[in-house]
């Protein structure tokens, strides 16, 4: 199965060669992509065949990787999170683990031989800069200090101004290991790792997001940004979009419904320039089920109202997607894109890039 083959295949396929080659030339920084969720189905394959036999969890890894393989379909979002414990089984080796990095970020950031499978096109990277993201796991063979410095030198045999990290808060944490990982991220950045920000994310119809507070506070005085998934669904999204909106987060997350009363109250501070960038994933939401169709993307109301927004991927592999495949959906004609113009692309692939957290790192 091809990488890609979920909505933004069909977009990127109807492009001509010269809308390729102008997608593939603009700048792009990808800002929402989740570590383990963005691992090429082969180096998975790979990492099963490398796990010593377990009757525990072989069942349920070649469940998940047979899903992923023949292109998975989710009823609702709470479908997607119960794929990660498989995945997770096959990264909680520090060898493991640095494979899984080194691969993810080679398919963000070398040339890319296949925009379009069987076709021709000059191999140019995924994007020019990555914000990679994961949520630090204590495992039998891992700290949460060591998966991420495992991480984090992967990231630094990059360029600072090709890759680094944020670190995830998963909102399904117990106050105790949200704690331990804002510690540890604050003590990587200060040791002048490169670190970035912190995230929220996770099943945003689990856990309470106002346990969290204290330990992005302690992260944005200590210096790191913050992005935070919200109103990723319907559920108790005017309660919590309130308490999130309330930490100023220099970035949100999905934003889908986020309300219009909200936006109007926070979206200005006294002097009119509090505007977070909202980081958009398209398919992802198309996939997930919170976004109907592509007509009624909340996209539309951020370019409506000049709000800065940035294209990501969230999660490549099951969402069957490249950074590429999501900004096709911006430039192909409806029903298959949203038929924007070349140069409502190019201050799109700009607005992402002037969101990233590690400009001046
Ligand atoms: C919320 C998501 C997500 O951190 O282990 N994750 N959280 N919404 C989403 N959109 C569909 N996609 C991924 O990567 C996997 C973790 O990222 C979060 C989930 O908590 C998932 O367990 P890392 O590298």
């Amino acid at each position: 199965m091809s990488t890609i083959s979920g909505p933004s295949a069909a977009a990127l396929h109807s492009l001509s060669p010269s809308e390729i080659r102008f997608l593939q030339s603009l700048p792009k920084a990808e800002l929402h992509a989740h570590l383990n969720g963005s691992i090429p189905l082969q180096t998975l394959v790979e990492l099963a065949q490398d796990l010593p036999p377990s009757t525990d969890t072989d069942n349920e890894i070649a469940g998940t990787i047979e899903r992923l393989r023949s292109g998975l379909t989710l009823d609702e979002i709470s479908d997607f999170f119960p794929l990660f414990p498989a995945i997770y089984a096959l990264t909680s080796t520090p060898s493991a683990l640095s494979r899984a990095t080194r691969d993810v970020l080679d398919a963000f950031l070398k040339p890319r031989n296949d925009p379009l499978p069987g076709s021709i096109y000059t191999p140019t990277p995924e994007c020019a800069y990555i914000e990679l993201r994961t949520t630090p796991r204590a495992t039998a063979h891992l700290s949460r200090y060591t998966y991420l410095t495992t991480v984090l030198d992967e990231i630094e045999k990059f360029r600072p101004d090709q890759a680094a990290l944020i670190v995830s808060i998963d909102r399904r944490m117990s106050d105790a290991d949200a704690a331990e990982c804002v510690h540890v991220a604050i003590a990587l950045w200060d040791a002048g790792r490169r670190v970035v920000g912190l995230d929220l994310c996770g099943d945003p119809r689990r856990g309470d997001v106002s346990t969290f507070e204290k330990h992005f506070r302690r992260g944005k005085d200590a210096g790191l940004s913050v992005t935070v998934h919200i109103a990723e669904t319907r559920e108790n999204t005017a309660v919590e979009s309130r308490i999130l909106l309330g930490w100023h987060p220099d970035r949100l997350g999905h934003a889908t419904f986020l309300s219009r009363e909200y936006i109007a109250l926070f979206f200005t501070d006294e002097r009119g320039v509090y505007k977070p960038c909202i980081e958009i994933c398209l398919s992802s939401n198309l996939l997930c089920g919170t976004v109907r169709s592509l007509e009624a993307h909340h996209i539309q109301y951020y370019l409506a109202n000049n709000h800065p927004i940035s294209i990501c991927t969230d999660d490549t592999l099951p969402f069957r997607t490249t950074l590429l495949g999501e900004y096709a959906l911006l430039l192909a004609k409806p029903p298959l894109g949203l038929g924007l113009n070349h140069e409502q692309v190019r201050r799109i692939a700009q607005m992402g890039m002037d969101a990233r957290f590690g400009k001046g790192k």
